[in-house]
């Protein structure tokens, strides 16, 4: 055999060992759509939430799969890294600076602190992921076979008709840089009934008066928290530092009852997709989830379009404007909501906000990220951001209890949960973590990152080509 050929062959072998690993960890495959396109879940009946997570928030042999090969694990690490730090440099000298001067403002963050962070007690793989996202150098290339593959279909389905390849970036941002970057070119925004159709359908006295801002729940946010749902939270004790900030935000449809201890009771925000409002199973018009709590909810629009536009529809002769041809139909209960508590502060995220915050995920990244929105977490914790004066996100960027367990609330296991398959999670958590100004300990045990709001810090705001 030529030499070439027995290379394609290894390199096929390989690729289809991994394929068959990263199949004998999963246990029976169920499907669940997300606006008509399919995400991987892996149901697992009968097994308990805290089976994987260990009693102590430190979570020392977190997995029963983990046995030696710490070294094996740094090492990878340690050549994606310098993978990383090469591609940097020819980016510097692509762009004609001098290597310290881009250097030196990324250690002003406190990433210098991260890069110390270690993580023992996990399967090689996961170990592996966990340290790259710690360390901020994550690829889709580390993830599942399976992930990856899904990946590379949301990018050739295009769902929200993304303009791709143009936007993306170098990820070589400080975490000031970052932070700056943020805030000026995402800045909230909500629909307040002044654009077409809404103007036209009155939607000016339905939406509250006062803007989403801390003002609205009679309060000054100085510290907030933001709760991901992931199953890892569980047995972290979190709950009484959870409520003790000013605000608290929550997604979806997690609740609280019955995880005090982990998550807490607290609840000021909720922040929910359009699913939680259309879909029958979540009980929207009834459930306390939702009650007597400022609601957020959101929906994607396609990516460059105005509110007043008509766009294709999919495979469809004629055109739609968002409104009447929402992700899912979010538009119904929220007419019905207004008018029957008019006094509960409830907004809807205006979709170029979505689209804004995916671009500047994209901006910072090198490789092309799903062109769908980002996911509820990400949205969430830029929003409190714009709220606060100091953020603590809870179980985003994982713990040293990482889990696959997808909620804490529900027995779902599968990693697309935590690291994306429709969402850009993988990126988001990344841009967060690059911004964090907490402590290795404070990620590895607590999950917990720190990041300061948008003040007043002489940020310039771009200007913008987006309706909002
Ligand atoms: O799962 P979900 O999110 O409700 O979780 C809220 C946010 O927590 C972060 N998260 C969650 C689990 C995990 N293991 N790690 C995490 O970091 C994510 O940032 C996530 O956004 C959503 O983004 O709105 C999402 O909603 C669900 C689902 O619609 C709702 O839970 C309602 O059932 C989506 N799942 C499906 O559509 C099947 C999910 O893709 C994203």
């Amino acid at each position: 055999m030529k030499p070439r050929r027995k290379l394609l062959l290894a390199a096929l072998l390989a690729w289809l060992l991994l394929f068959l690993l990263s199949l004998s960890l999963d246990k029976g495959p169920e499907a669940v759509a997300w606006g008509k396109l399919r995400v991987s879940l892996t149901l697992t009946p009968g097994t308990t939430g805290s089976g994987e997570v260990p009693d102590t928030p430190q979570g020392s042999a977190l997995d029963p799969r983990d046995e030696g090969g710490l070294e094996g694990g740094g090492e990878e690490v340690e050549e994606e890294e310098g993978r990383s730090r090469r591609r940097e440099k020819q980016q510097l000298k692509e762009e004609g600076k001098p290597s310290w001067q881009k250097r030196t403002r990324g250690i002003r963050s406190t990433q210098a602190a991260q890069e110390r962070c270690g993580v023992a007690g996990f399967n090689l793989r996961r170990r592996g992921l966990v340290q790259r996202l710690w360390h901020g150098s994550a690829s889709y290339s580390i993830l599942s076979p399976s992930l990856q593959l899904e990946r590379m279909n949301y990018l050739s389905a295009n769902k929200h008709q993304v303009a791709l390849q143009a936007r993306r970036g170098r990820g070589s941002r400080s975490s000031p840089e970052l932070h700056c970057q943020l805030q000026s070119e995402a800045r909230l925004g909500t629909l307040d009934g002044s654009q077409q159709p809404f103007a036209g359908l009155g939607w000016s006295r339905l939406v509250p008066r006062r803007p989403l801002a801390p003002a609205a729940m009679g309060s000054d946010f100085k510290t907030c928290a933001v709760v991901m749902s992931a199953g890892a939270i569980l047995n972290s004790s979190l709950g009484e530092e959870i409520d003790s900030h000013d605000a608290v935000l929550r997604f979806n449809a997690a609740p609280t009852k019955g995880y005090e201890r982990d998550v807490g009771n607290k609840t000021t925000i909720r922040l929910i997709n359009s699913q939680i409002m259309a879909l029958r199973k979540h009980h929207f018009n009834s459930s306390f989830l939702y009650q007597n709590v400022t609601l957020v909810a959101w929906d994607p629009a396609p990516y460059s379009l105005n509110l007043s536009e008509r766009h294709n529809i999919h495979s469809f002769s004629h055109t739609m404007l968002w409104y009447e041809n929402p992700d899912f139909d979010l538009f119904t209960s929220y007419v019905r909501w207004r008018q029957d508590r008019p006094d509960q502060p409830f907004y809807i995220l205006h979709p170029a906000y979505l689209w804004r915050l995916w671009d500047v995920i994209q901006s910072n990244t090198q490789e092309n990220i799903q062109p769908n929105p980002p996911s509820s977490g990400f949205i969430g914790t830029v929003l409190m951001m714009a709220l606060c004066r100091q953020v603590h996100v809870y179980e985003y960027v994982p713990s040293a209890r990482q889990t696959d367990l997808c909620h804490y609330y529900e027995e779902i296991h599968d990693e697309a949960c935590t690291l994306g398959a429709y969402h850009p999670l993988l990126y988001e958590k990344q841009l967060v973590q690059r911004m964090n100004a907490g402590t290795c300990d404070d990620l590895r045990v607590k999950g917990r990152v720190t990041l300061q709001g948008f003040g007043s810090d002489g940020c310039i705001a771009a200007p913008s080509n987006r309706d909002m």
